[in-house]
């Protein structure tokens, strides 16, 4: 077969299709009139030796110099490639349709057609909640978006994917300029925060009066494979954890801060709920854990550390209030040891790093010639004098922080050239939801780029959206409805009960997951299979092809940072 990303390339970047049988040249033609537009000899890749995480013996066909747009097709011996372009526009489409998935996922209400087009479904979860350790008592939780394939509403979950989505905000605000076809669009708020506001809404009911936050409200077992409204068992509020508490008040602190030039009042509301969670991690210095009631099964979203999640709050509410009480304790807790670059749902050290890193009070004025400087449009309060003061110490922290991020660009921009499909991944990435590592590694590279304006971490990010759009093992394109073969079956329930053959379009697959955490896969993917190519594009595999909301945000994160307007 022949692999490559079938959305297709940006004119000035790096071409290469990966060929997975022995072949000397290749062909470009344009997949309308069939002329051919470029040719060139295939390079077989490590002496014809299998690679280790596809176990394939491939040739690369490198049509880099080529970067007329249009739409092409590419030939090599009998065999043609899915069509694909070559557009400076190439993801604004795909970005768009990410952001969207967010829509598709709300809770709490019914899609309506003029945005879902013929995805509706009917209100769903407005039941009140049931206190877990007290069911008689009971709360308004509603809104916010179905977690993933299940519906539940999970809220270290939520603000990672709410993290991913801010922090490409700030990045890049002009990348988020288009209408969304949400029920807000026309409003004078991007589309984006829009549809943040979405969940962030939801995520205020999940704060208890004393300032705790509840880590999940879902049913007791996830529902069967039916539309939401349909999903009637009872709704438990289960307890409060830190690791979500701090994680609240990081995600609401940074949203008061982007919020506030847009809606005042809510921006108020959001800082107010982020100090109170602040307070009952005072008076709560332990580590409340979170594991799931014995006999319940929904997702469970473990973590072994609070540390790092408090971390994220000092700096967001320190960026928010400009007082020293979240400055000390953001510096204590930076010396302690845990990843200053992760960006998952459970270690979350890199977002507070990155929010520390890119703030404007250290950004200088950025310039043609100085690509280092980072782009930052918004207000930040309370930078005094006594901040002046501190500045050494503090750009030494900031230092500290540019060479960890450096670091992991470097370290996953050296697995590139290391795996048969150029990818930043090594085998132990390959678990449930390898798509997450591999985005993430995107957003590292990206940062790699900014801080040194090294074109070849530019590549090297691009690396991760030609995977998964297709130029990997599998040779599935993991976005639905993106990609002549695309992944059509996720495990999502929306998408297996509306009766409608296609599934919704921009949601990102989990990939594959060498430990192979379902019983279908277990059956169908025979043992030794390469780690790469552990996957199966079936409803039943919640371990490989299942959706959730922070696999799409960092490839929003990707896709929106190439989608440069100039
Ligand atoms: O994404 C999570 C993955 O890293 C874990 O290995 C897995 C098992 O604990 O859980 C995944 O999260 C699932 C969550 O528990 C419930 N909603 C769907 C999520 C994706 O499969
Ligand atoms: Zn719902």
């Amino acid at each position: 077969m022949i692999h490559l990303n079938q959305t297709g390339y940006l004119p000035d970047a790096a071409k290469i299709a990966i060929i997975t049988y022995s072949c000397d040249t290749f062909l470009l033609k344009d997949s309308k009139t069939g002329q051919i537009v470029y040719e060139g000899a295939t390079k077989p890749y490590n002496d014809e030796k299998p690679d280790e995480a596809s176990g394939d013996i491939v040739y690369h066909a490198d049509f880099s110099s080529f970067g007329k747009e249009g739409t092409y097709i590419l030939q090599a011996g009998q065999s043609v490639s899915s069509p694909f372009s070559i557009s400076r526009n190439v993801y604004s489409k795909l970005k768009t349709d990410l952001i969207r998935s967010y829509y598709f996922q709300r809770c709490g209400c019914a899609l309506d057609a003029a945005y879902a087009g013929r995805f509706v479904h009917g209100c769903c979860h407005t039941a009140p909640a049931a206190l877990f350790d007290d069911p008689s008592t009971k709360l308004d939780l509603s809104g916010g978006w179905h977690d993933a394939g299940d519906y539940g509403r999970y809220v270290t979950a939520a603000a990672t994917a709410l993290a991913h989505l801010l922090y490409a905000f700030i990045l890049f605000p002009d990348r988020f300029l288009e209408p969304l076809n949400i029920p807000e669009s026309g409003s004078t708020t991007p589309d984006l925060l829009n549809e943040c506001r979405y969940e962030l809404e939801w995520l205020l009911k999940m704060q208890r009066s004393d300032g705790g936050v509840f880590h999940k409200v879902s049913t007791w077992h996830h529902a069967p494979f039916v539309m939401p409204e349909f999903d009637t068992a009872p709704l438990y509020a289960y307890a409060v954890a830190t690791p979500a508490t701090a994680d609240f008040a990081a995600v609401t602190a940074l949203a008061a801060r982007i919020f506030a030039p847009y809606d005042n009042d809510f921006s108020e509301k959001l800082k107010a709920a982020s100090l109170l969670s602040w307070e009952f991690l005072q008076t709560h210095p332990e580590f409340i854990a979170f594991s799931n009631p014995p006999g319940s099964g929904t997702g469970e979203y473990g973590d072994s550390s609070d540390r790092d999640e408090r971390f994220w709050a000092a700096a967001e509410l320190f960026f928010l209030t400009g007082e020293a009480r979240f400055l000390d304790s953001f510096l204590v807790l930076y010396m302690e040891d845990f990843s200053k670059t992760a960006l998952g749902y459970a270690a979350v050290g890199g977002f507070g790093c990155l929010s520390f890193y890119i703030n404007p009070v250290f950004a200088k004025v950025p310039t043609a010639e100085d690509t280092t400087a980072i782009p930052v449009a918004l207000h930040i309060p309370g930078w005094t004098d006594d901040y002046i003061a501190r500045m050494p110490e503090l750009l030494n922290i900031r230092e500290n922080i540019r060479g960890d991020f450096l670091a992991a660009a470097a370290h996953r921009a050296a697995l590139i050239p290391q795996n048969a499909y150029l990818v930043a991944m090594q085998k132990s990435d390959y678990c449930w939801g390898s798509n997450m590592t591999l985005l993430n590694n995107g957003i590292l590279l990206i940062l790699g780029f900014l801080l040194t304006g090294n074109n070849e971490y530019r590549e090297a990010a691009l690396s991760s959206l030609h995977y998964l759009l297709g130029r990997n093992a599998t040779g599935y394109s993991y976005v639905t409805g993106y990609g002549t073969r695309s992944c059509r079956h996720p495990h999502m329930r929306t998408v297996f009960a509306d009766g409608i053959d296609e599934p919704i379009p921009g949601f990102v697959s989990g990939g594959p997951n060498a430990y192979l955490s379902d019983e279908f896969g277990k059956r169908h993917i025979a043992e030794g299979t390469p780690p790469m190519k552990c996957y199966l594009d079936e409803y039943a595999c919640y371990s490989l092809n299942e959706v959730t909301i922070y696999w799409n945000s960092p490839a929003v994160f990707v896709t929106a940072f190439f989608d440069a307007k100039s």
